[in-house]
């Protein structure tokens, strides 16, 4: 809270009768009053005044009073003092002077011999002009308060509107506009540019067997198995409902279903605490590269989405990559890659054959371990 003005009145005048009559008429008006003989001596008292009234006297040996009004306002520039009503009393009453006077920054003046009616009311009005400043400040810096959590609460907004609340991983809504810029990038580089689909296998049955709960838990820590997964250019995020879509930039098809095979196994290894109980669960993998047939980011979606499901149709738990226009294949054990005799146009990850264990890990959920 911004302190308005105490009523506290520095008085800075050389000629000692004036000083006095300033004084008491001052003090027994109410004000608080420090008197000073020279415009020196009433520098550092000004200084650390903050905000207040100054009436100084014009005529002064040294600093006198012109002088002693261009230094207050110096220093006011470099942020120093808070406001400072500055009157000018003057025996220079030809208007070239009092125009000098309110150049060198005074606020107001009183020529002398003044009237003690006239001073009171004038320093009245300095009061006033001290309280709507020192209101006005206040005011702005309540609205820089009130912008300022404007803005926390606005990023927290968009936050919420691009997190998936269940995964804290970004949502679709985000993922389609990362990966439109994602998209965007690869075509002006001339990167590449690969996406994996990823779909829990027989989720429903999780939920069907255990509830929703327990689901909620697997769906988790599916989550951050993605999340551990994603290195710092992969734009991650959960697709839909059991659904996480791993965006790879400068990524060939290869590369990708190279990484997504190494999460489909990571997944396929966890043992998932859900309490009393032990979950076990897969994914199957769909990947698919953009190519010069990949017009727009949704066909890419597509045809990782054909993978994903060709995947699914072969059994589950495994990774499918597109290799050409609609033609797919599964990706051997992390780090095998064994060359087929006839690759089609375009393969780049070889065929790992019909995985053996698919089916015992898809049906991993009916194999839980109750502890
Ligand atoms: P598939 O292997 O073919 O993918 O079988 P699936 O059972 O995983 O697929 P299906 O589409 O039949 O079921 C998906 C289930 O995922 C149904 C839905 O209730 C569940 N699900 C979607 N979102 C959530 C969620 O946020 N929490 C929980 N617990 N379940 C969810
Ligand atoms: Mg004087
Ligand atoms: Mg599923
Ligand atoms: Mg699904």
């Amino acid at each position: 809270m911004i302190e308005t003005w105490d009523r506290r009145i520095i008085v800075v005048e050389d000629d000692e009768l004036t000083r006095k009559l300033l004084l008491r008429q001052l003090e027994t008006a109410g004000y608080t009053v420090e008197a000073y003989g020279d415009g020196r001596s009433a520098l550092q008292p000004i200084n650390t005044m903050g905000s207040g009234m100054v009436i100084a006297d014009w005529s002064m040996p040294e600093v006198d009073g012109l002088e002693l009004c261009r230094m207050t306002r110096e220093m006011q520039n470099m942020q120093a003092l808070g406001n400072i009503y500055f009157i000018l009393l003057t025996a220079h009453s030809a208007k070239t002077e009092i125009v000098q006077g309110l150049e060198a920054g005074a606020d107001d003046y009183l020529t002398k011999p003044y009237h003690q009616g006239e001073l009171l009311a004038r320093v009245r009005v300095g009061g006033r002009m001290l309280r709507l400043q020192a209101e006005l400040l206040q005011r702005n810096i309540d609205v820089q308060k009130a912008n300022a959590q404007m803005a926390v609460l606005a990023n927290k907004l968009e936050m919420q509107a691009n997190t998936d609340g269940l995964t804290a991983l970004p949502n679709r809504r985000c993922l389609f506009e990362r990966l439109e810029e994602a998209w965007k990038v690869a075509e002006r580089e001339g990167h590449a540019l690969s996406c994996v689909m990823l779909d829990i296998d027989r989720f429903k049955i999780v939920n069907d067997t255990y509830g929703h709960a327990v689901g909620d838990v697997v769906l988790k820590r599916v989550a951050e198995c993605v999340r551990d997964h994603a290195r710092r250019p992969d734009l991650i995020g959960r697709f839909g409902g059991e659904e996480f879509l791993l965006v790879y930039p400068v990524t060939s098809a290869a590369d990708a279903g190279v990484l997504a095979e190494k999460l489909r196994a990571d997944v396929a290894a966890l043992r998932i605490d859900c309490g009393v109980l032990t979950v076990r669960t897969s994914v199957s993998c769909g990947v698919a590269e953009k190519t010069a047939g990949t017009g727009i980011p949704d066909e890419l979606l597509r045809n990782a989405d054909a993978m994903m499901y060709a995947a699914k149709e072969h059994g589950r738990n495994q990774t499918w990559v597109c290799v050409a226009e609609g033609k797919g294949q599964q990706v051997g054990e992390v780090g095998v890659i064994d060359t087929p005799g006839e690759p089609p146009p375009g393969a780049r990850v070889a065929r790992g054959g019909s995985r053996g264990d698919a089916e015992t890990l898809q049906s991993a959920h009916a194999d839980t371990d109750h502890e």
